[in-house]
C-alpha cells in the first residue's frame, strides 16, 4: 500500500521560498490514530488554525489501520494472560511509526496514556522549542509493552481522569505547544505572564466595562491609574488564589523564591 492510499489529513506546507519558517524547519506534528479525522479538529480554528494556514506549524494524521497486513485489517488482539478488552499489536504499531518517522527523526515519540507522566508547562515549553513531535493515540486497553520499550516512547498523561482515547489528549498537548511557537500568539507577553507561566502563580482576576454590572463594582484600585498599586494588587490576588486553590503550586513557588537567592524566611535574614 502506498502512502497516498492512507487516510491522512495534511496541513498546508510553508511556501517554498521566503517566509519565517522555511520548509523542513516548520514545527511538525505527526499523529498516529485509528481516528485520523479527529485532526486538526479544533486546532484548525482560531489562533492555532491561523498559524497552521500560515505554515508556522504542520500536522499529518495517519490511520494506524492502514498499516495492518491481514485481510480484516486487524490492529489489536486479546491480552496475554487473559482479561477484558483488546491490546494493540506491536508489529502493526511499529510499522506505523516507521511510516511517519524517517531514520534519524529527532522528534520525541509520545504515547498518550493515563499512566504517563503528567503534562505540565515545562514539558510543553521543551516540546515547543524542539522540531515537533510524533503522537501515538491508543485505544482499547492499551498497546503492547514491547513496542513502548523498543521505540523508547515517552508516556504522557494530561490529568488524573480517564478519556476514551488519546486523541483528545493529543489535541490538548498540541494546543499548548502551538501557542508557544514564534509568531503564533498576537499579544507579545500574554503567553508568559499568565497562569503556569514563569512565576508559577495562578492568574489574578480580570475586569472590563461596564464599571458597575448587576450591582458589582470593579475593584477601585484598577480604576485608580496608579500602575504600581495595580501591580501590587494583582500580585497579591495571584498569591491569594494560588494559596487557596493550589497549595501544591504555592509550595513550589515559595521553594523557588527561596532557592533563587531570596533570603526571606532564612534565619540569616532575621
Ligand atoms: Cl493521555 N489518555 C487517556 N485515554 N486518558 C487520559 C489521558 C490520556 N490523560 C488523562 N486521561
Amino acid at each position: 500500500m502506498s502512502p497516498s492510499d492512507r487516510s491522512r489529513a495534511e496541513a498546508p506546507q510553508a511556501p517554498s521560498t521566503g517566509g519565517v519558517n522555511p520548509p523542513g524547519n516548520v514545527w511538525q506534528a505527526s499523529v498516529l490514530s485509528l481516528f485520523p479525522e479527529m485532526f486538526p479538529g479544533p486546532l484548525g480554528l482560531s489562533l492555532a488554525g491561523r498559524a497552521l494556514r500560515d505554515g508556522k506549524w504542520a500536522i499529518e494524521a495517519t490511520d494506524i489501520r492502514s498499516f495492518a497486513t491481514d485481510r480484516h485489517r486487524t490492529v489489536d488482539d486479546t491480552p496475554a494472560g487473559g482479561g477484558a478488552g483488546m491490546v494493540m499489536r506491536p508489529d502493526v504499531l511499529d510499522t506505523a511509526i516507521a511510516g511517519v518517522m524517517p531514520e534519524g527523526d529527532a522528534r520525541p515519540l509520545i504515547y498518550l496514556t493515563p499512566r504517563g507522566r503528567l503534562l505540565d508547562q515545562a514539558m510543553v515549553r521543551g516540546l515547543a522549542e524542539g522540531p515537533g513531535c510524533v503522537l501515538l493515540c491508543g485505544r482499547y486497553e492499551g498497546i503492547d509493552q514491547r513496542v513502548i520499550e523498543a521505540r523508547g516512547m515517552v508516556e504522557v498523561s494530561i490529568g488524573d481522569y480517564v478519556l476514551s482515547g488519546g486523541e483528545t489528549a493529543a489535541l490538548v498537548l498540541l494546543d499548548a505547544c502551538v501557542r508557544l511557537l514564534p509568531g503564533v500568539m498576537g499579544a507579545a507577553d500574554s503567553a508568559t505572564e499568565e497562569s503556569h507561566g514563569g512565576e508559577g502563580l495562578l492568574e489574578y482576576p480580570h475586569y472590563t466595562r461596564p464599571a458597575e454590572w448587576q450591582g458589582r463594582a470593579i475593584p477601585e484600585v484598577l480604576l485608580s491609574g496608579h500602575h504600581a498599586d495595580i501591580a501590587r494588587w494583582r500580585r497579591a490576588e495571584s498569591e491569594r488564589i494560588t494559596k487557596e486553590r493550589r497549595p501544591d503550586l504555592w509550595a513550589r513557588h515559595e521553594a523557588k523564591q527561596r532557592g533563587a537567592g531570596g533570603m526571606d524566611g532564612h534565619p540569616a535574614a532575621a
